[in-house]
């Protein structure tokens, strides 16, 4: 067991001042630890108390409300199974803290005193690492070797100084392997005691998370090393994803972390942005540069920052391709070129009634509701107000609106373009003679100039 005097050998610089640290927590202290079962946003979570910050909004999730104790902050987790929608036609049974994969985000400032409970309701031992976060050697979550692991049932307690601001995580360092597997994880966000250090209007925090199903399941397979066929943020996967609503003019800041078995290199789309915060903490600006994809390795964190200075409905996803398609979409082999009327006939020898698909690519598959599995998404799907977009997984759409309220994270809609600003077809039967063509089709009148292009700016 952890002992008060090891915490405060181990923080006593840290926690030089506060001499009423009391380290000691009994059962009856315990506070209540709330739970959300589903899976929408939440509206962003101000402090009742204390430091003011401008609070995150976690994509598909929710924050932690605190309780204060004195000088201690207390949040409660508890490990748990959970039922995760991971879209719309897909439930998963997973492990996650207080009703949710991941966990509920977990906010506080720099130089808070934190205290949080964590209960073991898994059918095995857990613990919990707090990534990123500089915490006395026996708070630091390893089981086994910084602490023994949290028995089934029982509760144990961190407490901890945050001697940083920053963008971190929070994980078990139990069984690894099965727990990461099955969804346990959650983002933790330390705001700057100065409001204005860094400051943005709209701050988004998600986890990159990966499964492996095999179809009409709700199980993944924990042993998966390579071969994951679900790409989420924050167990979500496109359509089932939230939009990211910005105001025009706003700076924005995405936190993303990545707790996958591989990179993803994040593209933004309409967009220059810097990474401005890791998990190792803030970049200098003089270290900064422009970027539109940055790579999220294994195991850490990159939070983006920009200014949306072009309305728009802009794409976000993983710029793997494979990683914005869901499950059906892994084991298909190339039918490009294949004739197929000889393909069908072949086809329905060896298994009647079966559709040949895919001879001139695999756009079809957006459209055609062919018949699935049960609890099994379709590899590729969605539509926007042009046609089937042809998606899954890691992908969701910033929409920047110039109409938006301050703290409104409602979907607005789709963006109504600017009249001649859309791709238009030419109308081949008038050789060379181009016809402009609007949105709707129409023909519409050629503008002069092209359309007006934004400034990026930082
Ligand atoms: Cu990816």
């Amino acid at each position: 067991m952890l002992s008060r005097r090891n915490f405060l050998t181990g923080s006593a610089v840290a926690l030089a001042g506060a001499a009423s640290v009391s380290g000691r927590a009994g059962a009856a202290a315990i506070p209540e630890a709330p739970t959300y079962a589903s899976p929408a946003m939440q509206p962003p979570l101000p402090p009742p108390s204390g430091q003011a910050y401008q609070p995150v909004v976690t994509l598909n999730g929710w924050t932690l409300p605190f309780k204060m104790n004195g000088e201690w902050k207390e949040f409660h987790l508890v490990a748990e199974e959970v039922t995760r929608e991971i879209a719309p036609g897909m439930t998963a049974k997973l492990w996650g803290y207080n009703g949710q994969t991941p966990g509920p985000t977990i906010e506080a400032v720099e130089g808070d005193k934190v205290r949080i409970f964590v209960t073991n309701r898994l059918p095995e031992h857990t613990s919990v690492h707090w990534h990123g976060l500089l915490v006395p050697n026996g708070m630091d979550g390893v089981g086994g070797l910084t602490q023994p692991h949290i028995p089934v049932g029982k509760t144990f307690v961190y407490e901890f100084l945050l001697n940083r601001s920053g963008t971190f995580m929070y994980h078990p360092h139990s069984d690894e392997m099965v727990q990461m597997a099955m969804g346990m994880m959650g983002s933790l966000v330390v705001h700057p005691k100065d409001p204005a250090f860094r400051r943005v209007d709209r701050d988004f925090a998600f986890i990159l998370s990966a499964y492996r199903f095999d179809p009409g399941t709700s199980l993944p397979k924990v042993a998966e090393m390579t071969d994951f066929n679900i790409w989420t943020f924050n167990a979500r996967v496109f359509p089932g994803i939230d939009v990211l609503p910005v105001r025009l003019g706003d700076r924005v800041r995405i936190r993303i972390a990545n707790l996958t078995m591989t990179n993803h290199p994040m593209h933004l789309h309409g967009h220059h942005f810097a990474v401005g915060c890791t998990d190792g903490g803030w970049v200098p600006e003089s270290a900064q540069w422009p970027e539109t994809t940055i790579d999220v390795p294994v195991g850490s964190i990159r939070a983006i920052e920009f200014v949306a200075d072009a309305p728009g409905d802009w794409a976000f996803h993983c710029h793997k391709s494979h990683h914005t398609m869901n499950a059906m979409g892994h084991d298909l082999d190339n039918l490009i070129g294949v004739p197929e009327r000889g393909l069908s006939r072949a086809l329905d020898r060896v298994a009647p009634g079966a559709m040949a698909m895919g001879t001139t690519g695999m756009a079809d598959m957006g459209e055609m509701s062919m018949p699935l599995p049960p609890n099994t998404l379709p590899m590729m799907t969605g539509t926007g107000q042009f046609g089937p977009i042809e998606m899954g997984g890691m992908f969701t759409v910033m929409k920047v609106r110039e109409d938006l309220a301050a703290g409104d994270y409602r979907d607005p809609g789709w963006y109504k373009h600017p009249q001649g600003s859309v791709a238009y077809a030419v109308d081949a039967g008038s050789a060379g003679a181009a016809v402009r063509q609007s949105a709707d089709g129409a023909p519409s009148e050629a503008p002069s100039t092209p359309p007006q292009g934004h400034q990026h700016h930082h």
